[in-house]
């Protein structure tokens, strides 16, 4: 009709016409483009953004330039395409003509150009151009090794190997047990992790931890928490009240795991967790909780709807990848906020303390700059009022 279809090619459309769409037609609203009232902040954390990403031609054409740019070290021009791809995923209608997004934030001309392409000739040359180069695809098939960044990627790239067997059958490589492990399960842990499959290893660990202490505190965080039907890994967050007590007691739900043979390989990072030492100036990428990186063997029979296997793969168990990470309780809250994701939320909700709240947050705390104190949480919730923001949900924080 009409005006479903001046909406989609974002033609301007009369105030009063606006009012009927906006205020009689409810149900339309969501494919209605923002108007300055409704201006979208360029704060991820003022931004709700769930999983349906009306967008996915122009962000997925962004991630791939992304990439690019994390691989040759720009990254400025890496976080300007991963800025504008947020600010679209978090649209709840889909843009159809340039016009329709001279409100939005985080837009610059390079993001622009490629969605200008896009609208035109339904892909952009540039990426087309990415997607086949030699150089991107080796990196991108050796970084999907668990153990392998872009740096030991980059190095076998170098040395002309195009291949896992060309990695492989390079004697003069050394694989520390970390690759070594993810080229043993790369079939497994390179397919997506259901929800299914995380469900069942949630109550695995949680029972592990339960026969441990009764007191302990199993949450399931990442991708999961934020609603996503798929993962790469499960992130739990594994906390008890007994102070000075969580640590101990990820090293034996480690042991018990380990007796019960369904732990296929072990990572484990100690605490450097020193409350005297924060607020940390610098954000660095991990946080000083213990923590522990796994690959663990999940039984298909504790899964549901079965497991998440290639068609014909009649296995009766697969690897997955499991993080997991043990806060003390006073720190639970921000712990949990940080390792909820997603990157671009966190990396927002920090920027935007620091800019305009003269405050310091990471996993570990929130600290005043201007007060010189640190604000207390309990739970999420708590975080975000120190912060003067609204409350986002898990699920609506797919920035
Ligand atoms: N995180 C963090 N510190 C790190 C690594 C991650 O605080 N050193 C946060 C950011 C997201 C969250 O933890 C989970 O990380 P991932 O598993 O990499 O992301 P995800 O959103 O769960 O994505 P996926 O579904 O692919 O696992
Ligand atoms: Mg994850």
């Amino acid at each position: 009709s009409w005006f479903t279809d001046s909406m989609r090619e974002g033609r301007p459309v009369a105030m009063e016409t606006q009012h009927v769409i906006r205020n009689i037609l409810p149900a339309l609203r969501e494919d209605f483009p923002p108007t300055a009232e409704a201006a979208v902040s360029q704060y991820a954390c003022q931004r709700r953004t769930t999983t349906e990403n009306n967008n996915k031609i122009f962000t997925d054409a962004f991630e791939v330039l992304a990439e690019r740019y994390q691989s040759n070290e720009m990254e400025r021009r890496c976080l300007g395409l991963r800025r504008a791809a947020s600010v679209l995923k978090s649209l709840p209608w889909a843009v159809r003509s340039l016009e329709s997004t001279h409100n939005l934030p985080c837009l610059g001309e390079h993001a622009k150009a490629v969605m200008d392409e896009i609208l035109e000739h339904g892909l952009s040359f540039e990426v087309e151009k990415i997607l086949s180069d030699e150089r991107y695809q080796t990196m991108k098939l050796f970084t999907s090794v668990f153990g392998v960044g872009p740096k030991t990627a980059d190095k076998w790239y170098r040395r002309g190997h195009r291949s896992f067997s060309d990695v492989l059958t390079d004697r003069s490589i050394h694989l520390n047990q970390m690759q070594q492990n993810g080229f043993l399960h790369y079939g497994d842990i390179s397919r997506a992790v259901s929800k299914a499959e995380a469900r069942a290893l949630m109550s695995v660990i949680d029972e592990a931890a339960h026969a441990i202490t009764p007191n302990a505190i199993l949450t399931l965080t990442g991708g999961f928490r934020r609603g996503k039907e798929f993962g790469h890994d499960v992130d739990f967050i594994l906390t008890t009240p007994e102070q000075g007590k969580e640590e101990s007691l990820l090293q034996n739900i480690i042991k018990r795991l380990k007796k019960q043979g369904i732990l296929l390989y072990c990572e484990y990072q100690s605490s450097t967790f020193d409350m005297s030492k924060l607020p940390i100036q610098k954000f660095k990428a991990m946080d000083q909780f213990a923590k522990c990186f796994l690959i663990m063997r999940l039984e298909s029979s504790r899964v549901e709807e079965g497991l998440h296997n290639v068609e014909g793969d009649s296995k009766s168990w697969r690897a997955v990848r499991v993080d997991l990470v043990s806060p003390p309780m006073d720190h639970y809250a921000f712990a949990l906020l940080g390792w909820s994701g997603s990157t671009m939320f966190d990396r927002d909700l920090r920027r935007f303390a620091r800019v305009e709240r003269r405050m310091i947050l990471d996993n570990h705390c929130l600290y005043n700059k201007t007060k010189k104190e640190f604000l207390a949480a309990t739970t999420e919730k708590d975080i975000f009022a120190h912060l003067g923001l609204e409350y986002i949900e898990p699920w609506q924080r797919n920035a």
